[in-house]
């Protein structure tokens, strides 16, 4: 498909809350990277999670200075509602919208606007599994009579 903006530069558009930044969500970033010359993210705000049913560790100012440091990720812009994705590929110039597979099917209505690709997930990693660890060697820390040990094994 011919680039948008004429500019020679293949954008490529991806969304996400990206709390606890973990090896998947690198992943799913650097394999967009890869698809064209340029990536925009789509940060969900703290307000638009609480929308999406999810409460972050990580508060969304936080989190746009961790994506911004990824060597793969070229713009990062607020995800404020589930409606302006259409508004940002046609405003950004969108070539590719990318999303990881549990997405799938879900933004194929994008396909009038640019190509849609979902990316495998990276599995046995997530948000909520790191928390799951973190709960697991709270309660190891708090049960053991050899607290400081606890912590230097997880370190
Ligand atoms: N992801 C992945 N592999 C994982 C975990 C996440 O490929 N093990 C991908 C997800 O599929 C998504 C991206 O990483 O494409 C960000 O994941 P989340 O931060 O969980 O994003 P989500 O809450 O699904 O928000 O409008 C879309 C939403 O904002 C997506």
């Amino acid at each position: 498909m011919a680039r948008r903006r004429g500019d020679g530069q293949r954008r490529i558009l991806t969304y996400g809350t990206y709390d606890l930044f973990h090896l998947g969500h690198v992943r799913l970033l650097a394999r967009a990277r890869a698809l064209g010359d340029m990536l925009i993210v789509g940060l969900s705000t703290d307000e638009f999670n609480a929308v999406k049913g999810k409460t972050c560790v990580m508060p969304f100012e936080q989190r746009r200075v961790m994506l911004e440091a990824c060597r793969h990720v070229d713009l990062v812009i607020p995800e404020t509602c589930w409606e302006q994705k259409q508004s940002d590929v046609v405003d950004h110039g969108v070539d590719t919208f990318v999303m990881g597979d549990d997405w799938a099917g879900k933004f194929d209505g994008l396909k009038a606007l640019c190509d849609v690709v979902y990316l495998p997930r990276t599995p046995d990693i997530s948000t909520t599994e790191l928390k799951r660890r973190i709960v697991t060697y709270r309660q190891l820390y708090l049960s053991s009579s050899e607290p400081d040990a606890i912590l230097q094994a997880t370190a």
